[in-house]
């Protein structure tokens, strides 16, 4: 089966034990969907590494062949090496990361205080910097569905440090319509999910870099529930219904071409979502060292906002896990509406019985 991925990819976890290699130490970096993170380090080079620890299973599995295939990247962690061990009796595989020590994308806006405000032209770079990685993983067509601002991290608290996406617990290959023209399998026994459509996946990502944009301009979300409450039926029906503005004082001065392109990213239809490629054709993108030094509200109103930070995370975090079920389900929808020969027989014969 031809698949643009490199899953098929010749890399195998090693099977010696790990602490031959790294020293493991206590100091928990963080908890991921599937497994903890906890740091390493490399015995005979001294480096410091993230360890993240996976029960094996098919998802693990599934997990790591896609963040592995994402490997090579420069705004993406990478996997250093993964191992399959025994830890405890049960089957793990340890996935070895380059260590990111500038922690999370917002804690280092909010934090900043010497250099100045934080600027629309920074605002740009920092999303350029992740549509990067975002079309590095479409490119190989990976769906990350879990890009939020805690899987966003630094590699050091230097200037100069790079922005880098991590957790592939929730990534997803997807397939090009190139696929469905390969007839490399019989149709009759064909997975729903080979045949597409793949564009949904994909889209849940463009969504996620929109909302992301809105908070580096502002600081806060476009949508959030009104009373506090985790996810009001208010702001569920705003998000369905794409109700977003951009309320002074904080986007008075933002330009009007960035306001467009969040407008394109959160476009309720994902048929009509901007893609990977267009963002990234977008002159607020491409040419992002010629947006204007604007400075923002965005590292005041972080600060202000500290205390409901938390909130705002967890509502990015169900609302995502809402889009992948639901973009589950329009795949089924869409397979179902297909012009799928065996379904259309089966459609003829219903249509013939029911004279
Ligand atoms: N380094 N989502 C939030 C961390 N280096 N972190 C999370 N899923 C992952 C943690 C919980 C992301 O797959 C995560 C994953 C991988 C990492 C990761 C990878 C590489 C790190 C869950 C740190 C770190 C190290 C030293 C210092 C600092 C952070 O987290 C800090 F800056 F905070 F001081």
């Amino acid at each position: 089966m031809q698949s643009t991925t490199a899953r098929d990819s010749t890399r195998q976890p090693k099977s010696s034990p790990i602490t031959e290699a790294y020293e493991i130490s206590n100091t928990v970096l963080g908890l991921g969907i599937n497994g903890k993170v906890v740091q390493c380090t490399n015995r005979t080079t001294g480096q410091k590494y993230a360890l993240k620890v996976l029960h094996d299973n098919p998802k693990a599995r599934r997990e790591v062949d896609l963040h592995w295939a994402a490997s090579g990247c420069r705004h993406i962690v990478n996997i250093v090496d993964v191992f399959e061990n025994s830890y405890s009796g049960k089957a793990c595989l340890l996935v070895v990361m380059e260590c990111m020590e500038g922690g999370e994308l917002f804690q280092r806006i909010q934090d900043r205080q010497d250099e100045g405000p934080f600027t629309e032209r920074e605002a740009a770079q920092i999303m350029h910097e992740i549509c990067v990685a975002v079309k590095y993983l479409h490119d190989l067509n990976i769906a990350h569905r879990d890009l939020k601002p805690e899987n966003l991290l630094y590699t050091s608290p230097a200037v100069n440090a790079v922005l880098k996406l991590t957790d592939f617990g929730f990534a997803k290959e997807t397939f090009t319509k190139d696929t469905l023209q390969t007839p490399c399998y019989t149709p009759y026994y064909v997975a729903p999910e080979v045949l597409g459509p793949e564009k949904y996946d994909k889209s849940c990502d463009i969504w996620s870099l929109g909302v992301i944009m809105y908070i580096l301009l502002c600081g806060f979300p476009p949508f959030y529930s009104n009373h506090g409450l985790a996810i009001s039926p208010g702001m569920k029906k705003r998000i369905r219904l794409g109700q977003f503005d951009f309320p002074n004082p904080e986007w008075q001065n933002v330009s009007d071409q960035a306001k467009k392109l969040i407008q394109g990213m959160l476009n309720v239809d994902p048929t009509k979502r901007l893609s990977i490629d267009q963002v990234m054709k977008n002159q607020w993108i491409a040419q992002y060292t010629a947006v204007p030094q604007t400075p923002l509200h965005t590292g005041r109103v972080l600060r202000e906002g500290e205390d409901i930070w938390p909130e705002v995370q967890e509502e990015m975090t169900r609302s995502l896990a809402t889009m992948r079920v639901d973009y589950d389900q329009m795949h089924i929808k869409a397979l179902d509406n297909s012009n799928n020969p065996l379904l259309n027989k089966r459609r003829k014969r219903a249509e013939e019985q029911t004279k």
